[in-house]
């Protein structure tokens, strides 16, 4: 019997507090743990499938929920990108749903602080000050900038809507030579087919470490049928780990390696006649240039012995076309040195002259799902009636540039000019992850309108006059995704987990209200359930299936053998017209890296960089947990060649200092054999310099930090491995 309240028994108690079952568990917690925890376990979990969002991977997952809150996630085993397992920066990231540093409501900034502001008042001032940039400056003023999100269509919509062709992602820093490359060669990024592969050549990928859990698997399965793994990279990486043999090539040569490649294959006779003389254009031309490229030649500019790539080359002939050179991805041709773009180009020759395109055990060509149009239900504007300023897009001043994903580090240049007055930033912080950060504040700071959409109060949303704040990936359900290709294609939905903790919209709703506020709400007469639907229809698959199942393979399976390709020939373009005709060699041939350290001096190195697997460029080192495995495991430490750092007189730990023509700063260095003694590599992860982030702030150094603003003359991607850095000890 309860002393003050005579009428209330314990039974009476159970009974009052039945209605509110948070009442009645807490008051448990507080009697006794194991009646606790009998009760949690009783309790009911709901297994909702949808995406992780740790990463652009973008893997299928399972959240499980108990209570209300996220329970665990788990792997779907039907996901073509990730076949069942996580990651650690996924499991890591999913807790940053209950992180303290997220950002509770829309801001506003005033003078040099944040007030909250509502939904409704932050889009009317946004709308007006966009109305008054457009009437002072035209549509060109105005940009939009996105890591490439499912939803990005949709922020399309809205640029092309106000007449601006204004729209970028992050390729620029990422992949943009790396792409251009293949298309201008074989028409299309293709895919590798690594389950099925006699003998994997990967020349800067690092898939177990950068992470892609379904190539790492893929890779397991060929080796454990016989297949031999060759990991060219200037670091023992942890796919290196991996591989039968590990190559440490001088950074910024590979193309000098692949040029031998090829020698060998056509001195040796070793190619694959058949396909060359029926599916490929300029094979003549190409035996002339690459006469002059010798294995011993190349020995001595990338330092692999010549009779290690006479050997290499002859094994990968032998296995022909159940084998391949991987299509690579950011860290050795990405957007890092001036030659990046004909170190592409090479790489899919030297595939083609194996014979392997299309072909099981090769590259292929995957298949994606082609979803369907808003329109004619809802009509799209008209295409931009103006050019690109940062000169993607022909006739511009990158005629190979991707127009659709621009040039995203031209974005301060251009403020600075004075030509962008006004921008969207959505999940995407340019102030960390673009090089140069001084140039890139600088800019940001002079425009006139910055809006930024994020989940935390990053770098870039710290400087920005409006912060929108997005719902965490689990409280929210997005555009039907179709990332997950492979041999027959997928779509892919991110749905809604849990409840959104604070005053945060999805970022599909955040465009349509944007878009109903500047005026252009005619384009916007939908929401993302009825977009999903339109999308869904020519696949024969319907939203309420995807919701069951998280994903679903859609449309026919792939089918090996040459087809007709996306080149203006058709075929396989070893001699590019089109390059010829912009004054570039449309034959790649030996292109000296723009920057090189100095040999003679001890101090000297080219900075390289490249993920860890614990975090996603600037986005995880805030996570309590994946900072915490950091330190544990010491992993934001500068790698030094062993040798190089004793003659320097350091010890593995100590503190040095770098410093480039733009930057300078202090790390501790791991002193290690496995990379190559003319650089040193920085973790990407770290540096971040927003007060905001307080897990992360000030801990560790950015390889952005050291890097000048440049843009290739192909492309214009950031060739962010062109940098020499003076280390000393601290
Ligand atoms: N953990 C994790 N995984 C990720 C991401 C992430 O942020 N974190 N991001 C995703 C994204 S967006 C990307 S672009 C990919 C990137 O995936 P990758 O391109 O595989 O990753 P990186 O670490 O940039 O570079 C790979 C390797 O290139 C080597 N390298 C550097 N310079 C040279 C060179 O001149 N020649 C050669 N041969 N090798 C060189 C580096 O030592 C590194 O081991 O990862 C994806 N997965
Ligand atoms: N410092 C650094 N710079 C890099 C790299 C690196 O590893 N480190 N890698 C290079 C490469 S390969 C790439 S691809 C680019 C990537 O460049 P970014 O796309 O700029 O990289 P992220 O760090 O992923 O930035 C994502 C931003 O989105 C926010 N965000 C996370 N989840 C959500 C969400 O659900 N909604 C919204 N609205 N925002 C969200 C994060 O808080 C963060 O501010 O950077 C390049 N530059
Ligand atoms: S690789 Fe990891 S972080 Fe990226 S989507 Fe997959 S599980 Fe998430
Ligand atoms: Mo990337």
């Amino acid at each position: 019997m309860d002393k003050h309240n005579p009428k209330l028994t314990r039974r009476g108690f159970l009974k009052v507090t039945g209605a509110t079952v948070g009442a009645l568990s807490l008051s448990h917690e507080l009697l006794d743990f194991n009646q606790w925890v009998q009760a949690h376990v009783n309790s009911p979990v709901t297994r909702i499938p949808t995406l992780c969002n740790g990463c652009g991977n973008r893997c299928g997952i399972f959240a499980y929920v108990k209570n209300g809150r996220l329970w665990k996630i788990e792997g779907n085993p039907e996901a073509n990108g990730n076949l069942g397992v996580i990651c650690p920066k996924g499991h890591g990231y999913l807790h940053d749903l209950y992180n303290p540093d997220r950002i509770k409501s829309p801001l506003k900034r005033v003078g040099n602080k944040f007030e909250p502001i509502s939904w409704e008042k932050a889009y009317k001032e946004i709308a007006q000050k966009i109305n008054l940039i457009l009437m002072d400056n035209g549509p060109q003023s105005i940009f939009w900038v996105n890591y490439p999100q499912p939803n990005h269509s949709y922020a399309l919509r809205l640029m092309h809507s106000l007449g601006s062709p204004h729209y970028f992602t992050h390729g620029s820093t990422c992949y943009t030579a790396r792409n251009a490359g293949w298309v201008a060669t074989v028409g299309e990024l293709p895919s590798v087919d690594l389950s099925h592969s006699k003998y994997i050549l990967i020349i800067g990928r690092n898939p177990a470490g950068g992470i892609d859990l379904g190539q790492v698997k893929r890779i397991v399965e060929a080796k454990e049928k016989g297949a031999k793994l060759v990991v060219v990279d200037p670091r023992h990486s942890e796919t290196a780990i991996l591989a039968d043999e590990w190559l440490p090539i001088k950074p910024g040569t590979d193309l000098a390696f692949l040029l031998a490649m090829m020698n060998v294959l056509v001195k040796e006779d070793l190619y694959d006649k058949k396909f060359v003389v029926e599916k490929t254009i300029g094979f003549e031309q190409l035996g002339d240039e690459i006469i002059n490229y010798p294995p011993e030649w190349a020995e001595k500019v990338c330092e692999i012995p010549a009779k290690t790539i006479l050997r290499i080359t002859r094994e990968m002939a032998q296995a022909k076309p159940k084998c391949l050179i991987h299509r690579g991805y950011h860290g050795a041709f990405g957007a890092q040195y001036l030659n990046s773009f004909q170190t592409a180009r090479a790489l899919a020759i030297t595939n083609s002259l194996l014979g392997n395109i299309n072909q099981k055990g090769g590259i292929y060509f995957a298949q994606s799902a082609k979803l369907g149009e808003l329109q004619p239900k809802h009509p799209a504007p008209d295409g931009p009636k103006i050019g690109k300023l940062d000169g993607t897009g022909v006739p511009g001043r990158y005629p190979l540039g991707s127009y659709g994903d621009g040039i995203a580090h031209a974005i301060p240049e251009l403020a600075l000019r004075g030509e962008l007055k006004a921008g969207f930033v959505y999940h995407y912080n340019p102030l960390r992850t673009n090089p140069n950060p001084k140039r890139v504040i600088a800019g940001y700071q002079k425009l006139e309108l910055l809006v930024a959409i994020d989940t935390v109060l990053s770098e870039t949303a710290s400087v920005a006059h409006y912060v929108l704040p997005e719902s965490f990936y689990l409280e929210r359900t997005e555009a039907v995704d179709t990332k997950h290709s492979g041999k027959r294609a997928q779509v892919s939905l991110q749905q809604q987990v849990v409840k959104p903790m604070y005053d945060t919209r999805p970022g599909t709703q955040i465009i349509i209200e944007l878009a109903k506020h500047l005026g252009v709400g005619k384009y916007f007469n939908f929401d993302i359930e009825e977009a999903n639907r339109l999308r869904l229809k020519p696949l024969g698959v319907t939203l309420e299936q995807l919701k069951e199942k998280g994903v679903l393979f859609v449309g026919e399976e792939w089918k090996e053998g040459f087809k007709k390709l996306d080149t203006p020939s058709g075929k396989v373009e070893i001699y590019c017209k089109t390059l010829e005709r912009l004054g570039f060699p449309a034959i790649p041939r030996w292109e000296d890296p723009l920057v090189s350290p100095d040999p003679k001096d001890p101090y000297s190195y080219r900075l390289l960089h490249g993920k860890q697997a614990i975090h996603t460029h600037s986005m995880t080192a805030n996570q309590p947990v994946l900072m915490a495995l950091s330190q544990r495991y010491d992993l934001i430490r500068l790698w030094m060649n062993k040798k190089r750092g004793e003659r320097l007189g350091l010890k593995d730990g100590d503190w040095v200092k770098i410093k480039s023509i733009v930057g300078e700063g202090k790390v501790r260095v791991r002193l290690t054999e496995g990379l190559h003694p003319s650089c040193v590599w920085l973790p990407s992860g770290y540096g971040i310099f927003s007060k905001n982030l307080k897990t992360a702030y000030d801990i560790g150094l950015n390889y952005n930090d050291f890097l000048p603003t440049y843009f290739d003359p192909t492309v214009g991607h950031s060739m962010s491995s062109e940098i020499v850095v003076q280390v000393t000890k601290a």
